[in-house]
């Protein structure tokens, strides 16, 4: 395994010196389709290091920020892994610096959301996702993927839901979904409009990104995929919008299942994620 995201030369990966922080968390434990979620970081990190220092849209080196990686070793129980991340990301952003997490199964958003939620009041969760993830469990298990919007939501009543790209939601989520509707407001794949998106939007954003948001055809590297997802410009397209005015306080990269030997998806997701980083770079005040 690559040691680090993009590979790049001590200088801009050292910890002191970096600016952004990887956080390789390949925690897997309610996948409930099909599983390797916890093989996705490697492969993504494997991937990154052919990716382009030089973005030719924005027309610089985002990396010369800094980028560093942690590899980390989940703890095996499902709590203390939840724990564990919090941790790591409230000692990220206590210096003063920017957490992308790479999952692992989407439920690690819950430890990371918690270690935010001590420095920021209010944020908005903006979840990027075919599921809408509001489940009260799934298969019995509470702390499920299929149910880790609705545990963010019962974190604080300050935080709200904007999901983008969902398409299927199950009729046991409605009741929830429907009672909740001032908290959670849902851009469908097909009718989502990009100007509508920022009204509901805080000041500050989490933003938690599931790869199944993307269609299947370019990124078939997922445990749940569902046909009619988003394509690569329109997802770039607003997630550099979210970054020109919108301030980010974290990110995850969740989900990402790799198919062996079939290496497309996994660069793509490398360099979805730098695009990302380009423009937190670019727009934000890091
Ligand atoms: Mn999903």
């Amino acid at each position: 395994m690559k040691k680090n995201f993009l590979n790049l030369e001590k200088k801009f990966s050292d910890f002191e010196k970096s600016k952004i922080i990887i956080v390789s968390f390949p925690f897997e434990k309610t996948t409930s389709y099909l599983k390797g979620t916890k093989f996705g970081p490697e492969k993504i990190i494997n991937a990154s290091s052919q990716v382009e220092l030089f973005d030719e849209e924005e027309w610089f080196v985002p990396s010369k920020i800094g980028i560093s990686t942690l590899i980390i070793k989940p703890f095996k129980g499902h709590e203390k892994a939840l724990k564990q991340l919090e941790k790591i990301v409230k000692k990220i952003l206590d210096l003063k610096k920017f957490p992308i997490i790479l999952g692992g199964e989407h439920s690690i958003t819950i430890g990371s959301l918690k270690a935010v939620q001590k420095f920021f009041k209010k944020f908005t969760l903006l979840q990027f996702d075919a599921h809408a993830d509001l489940r009260d469990s799934w298969l019995g298990l509470k702390l499920s993927h299929a149910a880790v919007m609705r545990r963010c939501l019962e974190i604080d009543n300050n935080i709200n839901l904007v999901q983008v790209g969902v398409r299927n939601i199950s009729e046991e989520e409605l009741p929830f979904f429907e009672k909740n509707k001032k908290r959670i407001k849902t851009f469908w794949a097909k009718k989502w409009q990009k100007d509508k998106i920022l009204k509901f939007c805080q000041k500050n954003i989490f933003l938690t990104f599931d790869f199944d948001v993307l269609d299947p055809s370019i990124m078939p590297s997922v445990g749940t995929p569902e046909p009619a997802g988003l394509d690569w410009d329109r997802t770039l397209d607003l997630l550099k919008m979210i970054c020109q005015k919108r301030k980010i306080i974290c990110a995850d990269f969740v989900e990402f299942r790799p198919i062996k030997d079939f290496v497309a998806p996994d660069f793509l997701a490398a360099k979805l994620i730098y695009k990302f980083i380009s423009y937190l770079v670019k727009f934000q005040r890091l």
